[in-house]
C-alpha cells in the first residue's frame, strides 16, 4: 500500500479548488505583479505602514539583476510569491494547465536567478541591508520567507518534474546549514518565525538526505536553550549600528511572543504569536517522527491539548489578542476583539496532518475538519478576491469603524492586505485539502475526512468514497480490490456524531466499538465492498466550558462540523438582543439565502428578541426599573460562518444568547 492518488470529486471542495485554479491564481498573480488595481487595506491602526502595490515579483526582479529599482513592501513578502507557486504546483495536480504551468516555470527561474550563489535568498535583505544576512535573525524573516520557497519547490518538483525548482531548494537548505548549527563558526540560533524547520523536515524525505533533518532538529532544540538568549545576544551587536531596517531588534526577545522563553520541551502551554506558535509544532510533530524522538512528540501531544481543550474557538480559530497576534491565558475566548488569524487556521491543518501521522487519533482529524469547514474558508470570500486575515466570532460595524482596539477586526473582506500572508496560505491549503483525506499507518488505511474522492493505493487497490458532506451525513465507499488483501479500514466516526451513527458493511450493520475515535474494519478484501456510513446531521447546540467567560450564557449551532452564525442581513440589528430557547425548534433549509455554495443548507429557529416597551418612558441609561424586559417572538436565520460577510455589510455574532 503506498500514499493514494487522489482525484477530489467532492462537490463543496470541487467548487473551492476551481475558484482556487480559477480566481485566485490568477488573482493572486496579477496583485503580485503589481496588474491589478486594488485597494491594500492596513491589517489594523497599528500595523508597519501602508502600502499601494504589493511589490513582490519586482523586488525579485531586482535581486536578479533584471530590473533596478529599491525593494518594496513588508520586509517578507517573498513569501507571498512562494506561496502562490506552491498552490499553483497543487493546483497543477487536478487542472493541468501549459499556460500556467509556462508562467510558473518562468518564475522559477526568475527565482533561481534572484538566488546568491551560496544559496542565499531574501530580496529584503540582499536590495536593503545586504551587510546584515542573518544578523536580524528575531524579527529578520529570511528563514520564514526560504522555508515557503522550500516548501514550494518541493511541491512543484514533484508536481513537475522541474528540478530546478527543488535545486534552489536545497541549495538555500544548504546555506542555511553553513550559516546554522552546533559547530562553533555557525550561529547557535534559531529563526525568530519558525517555519523553515517544517520545511526541512519535508525536505528530508523528499531527498533522502538527513543532513535536513539534522539541521530541522537542531533549530527546534536550539530554541530558548541559550543564556543570555540568542536573539538579545545578536541584537546587543547590532546596538551601535546605523541600520535602516523597517522592523525594531526586540529589546527583550526572550519572551513568550517567540516561544524562547525556555527550551521549547519545557512548554505546557501554547504560547506567544499563534502563527509562530503553530507552525513550529507542525515542524516539531514532523520531526519528532522521523528521529523517533518521543519526549518531542509528548511536547506536541502537550500543546495540542493546550490549545484545542482551552485556546481554541469553536470556528478553529487561534490568538486571542491582536497584541502580538497571539495566545493569551487558558479560556481567554473573546469573541470580538479576538485575532484568529486565517495563517493560524491554516496552520492547525498541518499540525493535525503530522499528529495524525504520527498517532492516529480521531481528535486531530475532528479539529482539522473543525478548521477545513470554518475557520480557514471563513478567510475567503466566495468571489475569492477578498480575504479576511482576522476572523472574528462577532462583529459590530460601529465598533470595528470607532473603537480603535477592534481595527484590525473588519466587516467585509479587503481585497488585499500590505502583509499578505493570509490569502495564499489558503489558496495553497484548498488546493491540497486531497493530502488531508486518508493516513496510512501499519497496514491501515485511516479515513479521515469526507470528502468525496477517487483515490488509488496501488497494489490493485482503490477506494471510491462519495457523499454530499457536510450537507448530507449519508457517506459511501467502494473498497475494490485486484486481489484479496488483508488490511483495515478505519473509518473516523466525528465526536459530535459518536452517539449516533450506523455503519454497513455490504448492506449489513456493522457493531464495533471506536477505538480513538476510528470504527475499525479487519478483514480480507475482495472484489468490492460497499460501506455506508450515515451520521447524524441533526441541527445542535453548543456550549462553551463554564471558564469561557465571553460565552457564559450563550450557545453556538452547528450542524454536522459546520458552525453556524446570525447575520444583520437576514435578521436586523442589534443581535444581541436575541434569545434562544433552551430547546429550539431549528428548521434545516436549502434556501441558501444569496450565497453562492452548492447544496448549502441554512437553518431557521424561534426565538425572541428585546423590544423597546411602549410603556418605557425613561431615557436615562440607567435606572431601578425590575420589571422584565419586552420580548417579542422573531424567527432567526442562521449561516454557515464560513459564509459570512458575502452579502452587505453588518453585525455578525456566532454565539448567541440563551433563554
Ligand atoms: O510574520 C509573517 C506573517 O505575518 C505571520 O505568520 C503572520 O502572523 C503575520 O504576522
Ligand atoms: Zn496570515
Amino acid at each position: 500500500m503506498q500514499q493514494p492518488k487522489i482525484k477530489v470529486t467532492d462537490a463543496f471542495w470541487q467548487q473551492y479548488r476551481h475558484l482556487v485554479k480559477d480566481v485566485m491564481i490568477p488573482y493572486q498573480w496579477s496583485v503580485i505583479n503589481d496588474d491589478a488595481t486594488v485597494e491594500i487595506e492596513q491589517e489594523n491602526a497599528n500595523s508597519y505602514k501602508a502600502t499601494e502595490k504589493s511589490h513582490a515579483i519586482q523586488n525579485l526582479k531586482i535581486a536578479a539583476g533584471r530590473e533596478s529599482g529599491d525593494f518594496y513592501g513588508f520586509w517578507f513578502q517573498d513569501s507571498d510569491v512562494y506561496k502562490w507557486l506552491e498552490a499553483v504546483a497543487y493546483a497543477l495536480r487536478y487542472q493541468p494547465d501549459q499556460q500556467l504551468q509556462q508562467i510558473a516555470d518562468d518564475l522559477v527561474d526568475l527565482i533561481s536567478q534572484a538566488q546568491e550563489p551560496d544559496g542565499y535568498l531574501d530580496t529584503f535583505f540582499q536590495l536593503q541591508a545586504p551587510q546584515e544576512k542573518f544578523q536580524h535573525i528575531s524579527f529578520g524573516h529570511e528563514l520564514y520567507c526560504m522555508g515557503h520557497y522550500i516548501e514550494a519547490g518541493i511541491a512543484y518538483f514533484e508536481t513537475t518534474g522541474n528540478t530546478l525548482a527543488l535545486t534552489i531548494a536545497t541549495k538555500m537548505a544548504d546555506c542555511i546549514n553553513t550559516h546554522f548549527g552546533p559547530q562553533p563558526d555557525k550561529l547557535h540560533g534559531y529563526p525568530g518565525h519558525p517555519e523553515v524547520e517544517l520545511a526541512l523536515a519535508k525536505l528530508a524525505d523528499t531527498t533522502n538526505d538527513q543532513r535536513y533533518r539534522d539541521l530541522a532538529a537542531y533549530l527546534i532544540n536550539q530554541r530558548g536553550q541559550q543564556s543570555p538568549n540568542f536573539f538579545a545576544e545578536q541584537n546587543a551587536k547590532n546596538k551601535n549600528k546605523q541600520l535602516d531596517l523597517p522592523f525594531p531588534d526586540q529589546t527583550d526577545p526572550a519572551d513568550r511572543y517567540f516561544q524562547n522563553d525556555r527550551p521549547i520541551r519545557e512548554l505546557d502551554h501554547a504560547e506567544g504569536h499563534a502563527v509562530r506558535m503553530t507552525y513550529l509544532l507542525t515542524g516539531m510533530a514532523h520531526v519528532a517522527r522521523q528521529t523517533q524522538d518521543d519526549d518531542l512528540l509528548a511536547t506536541c501531544q502537550r500543546l495540542w491539548r493546550d490549545i484545542v481543550d482551552k485556546q481554541m474557538y469553536v470556528t478553529g480559530g487561534i490568538g486571542a489578542t491582536v497584541a502580538g497576534e497571539a495566545f493569551t491565558y487558558d479560556y481567554d475566548l473573546p469573541n470580538d476583539t479576538m485575532y484568529c488569524e486565517t495563517c493560524a487556521s491554516c496552520a492547525m491543518v498541518f499540525f493535525a496532518k503530522q499528529m495524525l501521522a504520527n498517532e492516529p487519533d480521531g481528535d486531530y482529524a475532528d479539529v482539522m475538519e473543525r478548521e477545513l469547514y470554518n475557520g480557514t474558508i471563513s478567510g475567503m470570500s466566495l468571489d475569492a478576491q477578498h480575504f479576511f486575515y482576522v476572523n472574528p466570532l462577532e462583529v459590530d460595524p460601529q465598533a470595528s469603524a470607532q473603537d480603535p482596539t477592534k481595527s484590525h477586526v473588519k466587516v467585509q473582506r479587503p481585497a488585499w492586505f500590505g502583509c499578505a500572508c493570509c490569502p495564499p496560505n489558503l489558496a495553497r491549503l484548498i488546493a491540497s485539502v486531497d493530502q488531508y483525506i486518508y493516513t496510512i499507518k501499519d497496514d491501515t488505511i485511516y479515513s479521515n475526512q469526507f470528502i468525496a474522492n477517487h483515490a488509488d493505493f496501488g497494489d490493485g487497490l482503490q477506494i471510491n468514497q462519495s457523499g454530499n458532506y457536510p450537507w448530507s451525513g449519508q457517506i459511501s465507499y467502494q473498497v475494490s480490490v485486484e486481489s484479496a488483501l488483508t488490511f483495515a479500514f478505519a473509518l473516523r466516526i466525528p465526536a459530535w456524531s459518536q452517539e449516533n451513527f450506523t455503519v454497513k458493511l455490504n448492506g449489513h450493520p456493522v457493531n464495533g466499538t471506536l477505538k480513538r475515535g476510528y470504527l475499525f474494519l479487519n478483514q480480507t478484501w475482495s472484489g468490492t465492498t460497499t460501506i455506508e456510513v450515515d451520521l447524524d446531521l441533526s441541527v445542535r447546540t453548543v456550549r462553551a466550558d463554564q471558564h469561557v467567560t465571553a460565552d457564559l450564557g450563550k450557545i453556538a449551532v452547528q450542524r454536522g462540523p459546520v458552525v453556524y452564525c446570525a447575520e444583520e442581513t437576514d435578521n436586523g440589528k442589534n443581535l444581541a438582543w436575541l434569545s434562544l430557547p433552551v430547546q429550539p425548534d431549528f428548521q434545516v433549509h436549502s434556501a441558501n439565502q444569496g450565497l453562492a455554495v452548492p447544496n448549502l443548507k441554512t437553518i431557521t429557529t424561534n426565538a425572541t428578541k428585546l423590544v423597546t416597551s411602549s410603556n418605557q418612558t425613561s431615557t436615562a441609561l440607567y435606572t431601578s426599573d425590575t420589571a422584565p424586559r419586552s420580548r417579542q417572538n422573531q424567527q432567526v436565520t442562521l449561516i454557515p460562518y464560513f459564509a459570512w460577510a458575502n452579502r452587505q455589510a453588518g453585525e455578525m455574532r456566532v454565539w448567541l444568547d440563551q433563554d
